[in-house]
This record gives C-alpha cells, sequence and structure tokens, in this order.
C-alpha cells in the first residue's frame, strides 16, 4: 500500500523526500507515475480532473492545505472516501502573522509615512484610536488571529456558525450577526471556507452596511469576493482599501483592474504557506492512523463542506 502525491505545479520530490526522513518504510509515489492500485492515502491540490477516480482501494484524500474546495468540487471523488485537511500551528502562526501586519500596518499608516518619505515631507499624524477587528470565520485560523488582536489591545467580533466562547472575542452568528460585524468592524477580515453558503459573501449587500473608513481583508477564497462589487465600493468610498491574498483566478492576470488599483494591495496567495516538513508529518500521522482504523486528524464533513 502506498501514499500518492497529486500535486501538479510543486516539488512532490521534496514532500516524498521528507515523508520518507520520517517512516523510511512507507511507499510514496508521485503523479503522473502512479501505480493507482496500491494506493491507500492520496495528498492532492488542484489535481487534474478523474486523477482520484481510478483508485480502487483508495481510503482517503488530504488537502495539501487547509482550504478543502479544492477536493470537493471535484466529482469524481467516491462518496466512500474519506476527505481531510492539513493543518498545523505553524500554518496557523503563519496566517496569524500576516493578518497582524497587514492590519498594523494600516492601524499605524506605514503607508502614509513611506509615501511622505518619498516627498521628505515630516507629517506627524494623530495617535491610533482603538479599532476593532471583525473576523468572518472562527475556525483553526480564525480562532487564532481572533485571540492575537485581542492580546494586542484591539476588539475584537468573530462570525461563525455556531456561537464560540473565546477570550476577548464577541461571538456573533447569522445574518444580524453578520450585518453587526460589517457595521461595527475597522478592519473586516475574511477567513471563511468556501461553500455555497459563502460563495460571493464579500458583496455589495455587505459593503452597504460598513463603515466608511472599513478595511476589508481577504485571505479566504477569491469566490468569497464579488470583485465588481469591491471596485465599486471603493470607488464611491463605501470601503478606505482593501488587501487581497487571494483571487477568482490565479496567478491574477495581468491585465486585471486589481493590479492598478490605488485602494488595492495584493499579495500572491502567501499568507499561510504549506510547510513541507510539517505537512509530511502530518501525512505520516494520516497514514498511520488509517492502518490502525482511526479517523483521520483533521477530518472534513462533506454535508458541511469544510
Ligand atoms: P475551519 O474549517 O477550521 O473554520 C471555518 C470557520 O468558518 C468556522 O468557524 C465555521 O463556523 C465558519 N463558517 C463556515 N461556514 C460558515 C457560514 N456559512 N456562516 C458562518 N460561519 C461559517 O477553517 P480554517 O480556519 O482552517 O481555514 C479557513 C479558510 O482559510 C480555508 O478554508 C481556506 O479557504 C483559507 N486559507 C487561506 C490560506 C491563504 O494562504 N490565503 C491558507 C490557509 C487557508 P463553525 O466554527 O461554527 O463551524
Ligand atoms: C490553504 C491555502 O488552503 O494555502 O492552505 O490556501
Amino acid at each position: 500500500m502506498s501514499i500518492a502525491l497529486i500535486l501538479p505545479g510543486r516539488n512532490m520530490a521534496a514532500l516524498r523526500a521528507a515523508i520518507k526522513a520520517r517512516d523510511s518504510a512507507v511507499t510514496v509515489q508521485c503523479w503522473p507515475e502512479l501505480e493507482t492500485g496500491a494506493v491507500r492515502l492520496a495528498v492532492a491540490w488542484q489535481q487534474p480532473p478523474d486523477a482520484l477516480a481510478r483508485m480502487l482501494r483508495l481510503e482517503a484524500v488530504l488537502s495539501f492545505g487547509a482550504g478543502v474546495d479544492g477536493l470537493l468540487q471535484d466529482k469524481s471523488l467516491p462518496e466512500r472516501v474519506a476527505l481531510g485537511r492539513i493543518v498545523y500551528p505553524g500554518l496557523v502562526g503563519q496566517m496569524g502573522e500576516y493578518l497582524a501586519a497587514v492590519v498594523l500596518a494600516r492601524h499605524r499608516r506605514l503607508r502614509d509615512y513611506a509615501a511622505d518619505q518619498r516627498a521628505r515631507r515630516w507629517r506627524p499624524r494623530s495617535a491610533p484610536s482603538t479599532a476593532t477587528v471583525g473576523i468572518l470565520g472562527l475556525g483553526e485560523l480564525g480562532r487564532f488571529a481572533a485571540q492575537r488582536f485581542h492580546q494586542m489591545g484591539f476588539r475584537v467580533l468573530g462570525w461563525s456558525r455556531k456561537p464560540k466562547i473565546l477570550k476577548g472575542v464577541t461571538s456573533l452568528t447569522g445574518a444580524n450577526g453578520l450585518q453587526r460585524i460589517a457595521q461595527e468592524a475597522d478592519f473586516l477580515l475574511c477567513l471563511l471556507p468556501l461553500t455555497p453558503a459563502t460563495r460571493g459573501i464579500l458583496n455589495a449587500g455587505l459593503f452597504q452596511f460598513c463603515k466608511r473608513d472599513a478595511f476589508l481583508v481577504n485571505a479566504g477564497r477569491g469566490d468569497h469576493l464579488v470583485e465588481s462589487h469591491l471596485i465599486q465600493a471603493l470607488d464611491e468610498g463605501r470601503l478606505s482599501g482593501a488587501c487581497l491574498d487571494v483571487f477568482q483566478d490565479e496567478p491574477l492576470p495581468g491585465d486585471h483592474p486589481f493590479w492598478a488599483h490605488p485602494r488595492i494591495h495584493i499579495t500572491p496567495h502567501v499568507a499561510s504557506v504549506t510547510d513541507n516538513d510539517a505537512a509530511a508529518a502530518c501525512i505520516v500521522e494520516d497514514y498511520r492512523r488509517l492502518g490502525a482504523g482511526k479517523p483521520l486528524q483533521h477530518p472534513v464533513d462533506r454535508e458541511r463542506g469544510y
């Protein structure tokens, strides 16, 4: 029995080496050279259509990352196959760092001071006032980020399907909770999974409730955002700016209006990047669990969509 890596465009040899360094007895195959009948566990990211369909002894598939929308869209995946994802403290910490960097840079007006420096202009601005961070999604990533912002002295609101008890975080749910978070947040951060219920959630209907100087950060998925609504909201002064790490089309096409928009900051889907060594530890542990008949460490609920 073996593990198959189906990660087109990624360094599968390096991941295979990291897995073998943890367990030299395990057989690891890399797409496209697969002996499909021997695969018990597959690790996939942007897998080609049908790559997972022919594996008759496949027991589980892990997403090579925290998001599982790419796996769930794969209609060739048999129902009997368990789905899991790769999440570990380093991935969660990186996201917390990214969000803190974006929010603090904005809160402390570092871009304005950089522009002042270019113009040789000495222009102190007033002391930053208390700000509210609103986080859509209080899962592995959102919970950690929420607590970090609380520790930094921000007022924090979080939105999830089920209510949460988190120190220093006001937990909100449902349509009213979403409206309230939009109304109160100075920084609105999206860390939701992409599901039918969350697709397009960052839209004009939500932006109409936002404060006029609110700043949006989307680190969930590109399809959470209705792109034309963001541009309109920024151009009409409904939002003050946005930092986007994820996009409907990645890489972002060269002629996309986001590139040149003065109020949009872009990062190329790097908020939190899966690391081979840490992923290898998760993969080996889940492979052992399958062998022992135990559940995966981070199982995905197909019905819920995350
Ligand atoms: P989790 O599955 O751990 O958490 C998801 C959260 O979203 C939960 O709090 C859940 O609520 C909430 N949620 C889901 N659907 C709804 C809904 N309809 N209404 C309200 N709340 C909802 O996910 P993670 O925190 O691990 O990751 C979140 C996403 O971040 C990933 O799916 C991925 O898309 C993105 N990501 C982006 C990366 C990047 O580099 N840009 C890196 C890694 C991930 P409840 O707790 O009640 O179930
Ligand atoms: C992930 C991602 O889901 O990198 O892990 O987007």
